[in-house]
């Protein structure tokens, strides 16, 4: 059923993973002596090529293969449209390699038809630290789909990443394959109602007015946690200790550097926001920070751009999650996105029907390579956000 899931280092359906008590890697270890040296054969016709983000015309082309091709909704009325800026914050964190952000070429015209990056990341399950990959933005081309080409691009980003003496992975998707260690779903918090209704993300509820829906969708003008401000460079030792001792009580995670705080937490117009809570006495106690992710509306006459703003780490401290979220919100409106999306890992579940986030459909699966979790991860559990 899965012809090629079921050869890879990954749990398989039929494994209980309730019963399961062994954790760590699935395959025996290798060295990197072990590993293929040459590069697994595309089909003729095509050639890899890896990707220079620091070179504009190269994102340029990673962009368009992504705006045209990447992740759709399950009606196709939206497609994700990461922007060039974001995907060279997203690809290029401390650490990341350029061989393994890759991409396929045809041979004849050097069009970028395929692309999978990698990038390093420590990563805690349960109670281990393991230094590991995600995996992100795999990607064929329209018109060069069902031709197995993604289990070639699989393989040879493996090949890559053990080439670094790395052996395990993490990921996420909305397709079902073996095997999830975990499920979230994400929420919507609707900020322009008007033209959410209007490009059918959402509908009017019955007995609903727009006028009626408009106002209960109203925020207040300005954010209420008294200290938040946006963050900056002299935060960065205090963040990081903030944001990895409150993660720890994850069962999955990510274990952030002053140097990976620096890149991943910052003011970036249109790529992420991240803003603090700074006590009089100088102390930070809360984290807040959402990145931007808009959507192409797929064949609407008048809209073209659903601006989302996707909820990233949030450390209560000296308020609650609840009010950190009100206030993110709150920025996000008057900085003119459309919705406010968050998933119901960390511990979202305790705001998400209070602010008004309605449940939406799909799910995104949480996966891990080579590496066995034990029982099923649930959402509260879950403290590791992918873009
Ligand atoms: C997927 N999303 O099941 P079986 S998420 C992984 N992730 O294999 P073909 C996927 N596998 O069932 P197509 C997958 N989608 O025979 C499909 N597959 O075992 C599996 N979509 O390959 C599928 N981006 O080339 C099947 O399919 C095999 O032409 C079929 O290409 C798939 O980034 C794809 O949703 C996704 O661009 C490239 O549909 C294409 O359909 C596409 O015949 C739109 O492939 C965009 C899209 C995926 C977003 C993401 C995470 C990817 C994780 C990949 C796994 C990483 C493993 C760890 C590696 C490093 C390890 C170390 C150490
Ligand atoms: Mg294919």
């Amino acid at each position: 059923k899965y012809a090629f899931w079921e050869t890879q280092p990954v749990a398989q359906f039929k494994e209980d993973l309730s019963a399961q008590t062994e954790t760590g890697p699935i395959d025996p270890p290798k060295t990197v002596a072990e590993v293929k040296q040459e590069p697994y054969n595309l089909p003729s016709g095509f050639e890899w090529c890896t990707c220079n983000l620091n070179d504009e015309a190269v994102t340029k082309e990673v962009y368009e293969l992504l705006s045209n091709n990447y992740v759709e909704d399950d009606d196709n009325m939206f497609r994700f449209n990461y922007s060039p800026e974001f995907l060279k914050w997203a690809l290029q964190p401390p650490g990341f390699l350029q061989e393994w952000l890759m991409g396929v070429r045809v041979s004849n015209s050097k069009k970028l038809v395929g692309f999978i990056s990698a990038i390093p990341a420590r990563i805690k399950a349960n109670s281990e630290v393991v230094k590991m990959v995600e995996i992100n933005f795999l990607c064929v081309h329209k018109k060069l789909r069902s031709k197995r080409l993604a289990p070639v691009l699989i393989k040879e980003v493996t090949r890559r990443v053990n080439l670094q003496a790395i052996w395990q992975a993490a990921y996420t998707a909305g397709v079902l394959i073996p095997k999830p260690i975990g499920t979230c779903r994400y929420w919507h918090r609707s900020l322009n109602p008007k033209k959410l209704i209007d490009v059918g993300f959402s509908r009017l509820a019955p007995r609903m007015t727009m006028a009626r829906t408009i106002k209960l969708y109203k925020l207040p003008d300005e954010p209420l946690t008294p200290g938040l401000r946006p963050i900056k460079q002299e935060d960065v030792p205090q963040v990081t200790d903030l944001l990895n001792k409150y993660l720890a009580k994850f069962r999955i995670t990510q274990v952030f550097d002053e140097q990976e705080v620096a890149h991943w937490f910052r003011c970036l117009p249109n790529v992420v926001e991240a803003y603090v809570v700074e006590s009089p006495t100088g102390v930070i106690t809360d984290l807040v920070s959402f990145y931007n992710l808009p959507s192409s509306i797929l064949g609407h006459p008048e809209h073209t751009e659903l601006n989302a703003a996707y909820m990233y780490y949030t450390v209560p401290g000296s308020v609650s999650i609840k009010d950190l979220m009100t206030d993110a919100m709150i920025v996000a409106k008057n900085k003119g996105y459309d919705v406010f999306n968050a998933l119901n890992l960390l511990e979202n579940e305790t705001f998400l029907k209070d602010l008004k986030f309605g449940i939406g459909d799909g799910n995104l699966h949480y996966y891990l390579f080579n590496w066995r979790m034990g029982s099923e991860v649930v959402p509260s559990e879950v403290g590791l956000i992918l873009m």
